[in-house]
């Protein structure tokens, strides 16, 4: 419980998003500095305060209105609507705004010497994923039985280590799908970083402050088109 009016932003604390989240929010004129051994940073001149946290973490945290504002991926905010959703738990969130770094794309691979022609190629198959929830929607939209095989991480290496016939992962550049004999037959989820807010914010400073923020994201990204 917080007496006082600051807003909080969950940002990553370490990874593919932080600095990048980091710089959009000096870029918008907040003054801060992070300590790494601290969760918490706050800003110099204005009441808004960065909590640093693991990504997967940042959508709940939102959803259930602990923090105000949070920067995740639009991968781990629909993986944690959907399971939610599936849970029967609130998953309402407003997305404020698509940012402009953190693209990706979701997708299946299978091992190189694995024929593929059409999505039926993966039928019955064990897939390696740490988005179990994105993977089934795909897949029963394509009629598709498989089995999934759970991972946080190492999702690549996962058929050649026998664990599983192909993987469902996060793909950039491709270079990891390829070091692993790996090649892309369908994309499932294109994604990027966004800007999200919770429904729970009533304070209509705060609302202020939300919306000036906003206005200077949106000034920031048109800049850099
Ligand atoms: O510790 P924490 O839980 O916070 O971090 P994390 O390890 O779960 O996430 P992190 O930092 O790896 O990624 C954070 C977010 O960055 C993701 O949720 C995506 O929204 C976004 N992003 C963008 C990516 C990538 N690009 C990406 N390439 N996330 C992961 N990858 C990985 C992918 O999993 C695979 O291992 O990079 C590899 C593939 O990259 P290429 O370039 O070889 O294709
Ligand atoms: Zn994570």
């Amino acid at each position: 419980m917080t007496t006082s009016k600051r807003i909080r932003i969950a940002i990553q604390k370490s990874g593919r998003l932080s600095k990048e989240s980091q710089q959009l929010l000096k870029l918008c004129g907040v003054k801060f500095n992070v300590n790494e051994q601290r969760l918490i940073a706050h800003a110099d001149n204005m009441p808004l305060d960065l909590l640093r946290v693991r990504d997967d973490d940042i959508p709940g945290l939102v959803m259930d209105g602990v923090v105000d504002l949070g920067i995740v991926g639009e991968n781990v905010l629909e993986e944690e609507q959907l399971e939610r959703e599936a849970l029967g738990k609130n998953a309402e969130v407003n997305k404020l705004r698509q940012l402009d770094f953190g693209a990706c794309r979701l997708s299946l691979a299978v091992p190189n010497e694995v024929e593929y022609d059409g999505p039926q190629s993966l039928q019955g198959m064990r897939l390696a994923t740490s988005y179990p929830n994105l993977l089934r929607r795909y897949m029963n939209q394509q009629g598709i039985a498989y089995r999934d095989c759970m991972l946080k991480g190492s999702v690549e290496v996962a058929p050649r280590a026998g664990l599983a016939d192909g993987i469902c992962d996060l793909v950039s550049t491709g270079a990891t799908l390829e070091a692993n004999g790996l090649y892309e037959t369908d994309v499932i989820f294109r994604s990027m970083a966004c800007l999200i807010q919770s429904n729970q914010v009533q304070d209509a400073a705060q609302q202020a402050l939300i919306n000036k923020l906003m206005s200077r994201i949106n000034g920031v990204i048109r800049a850099r088109e």
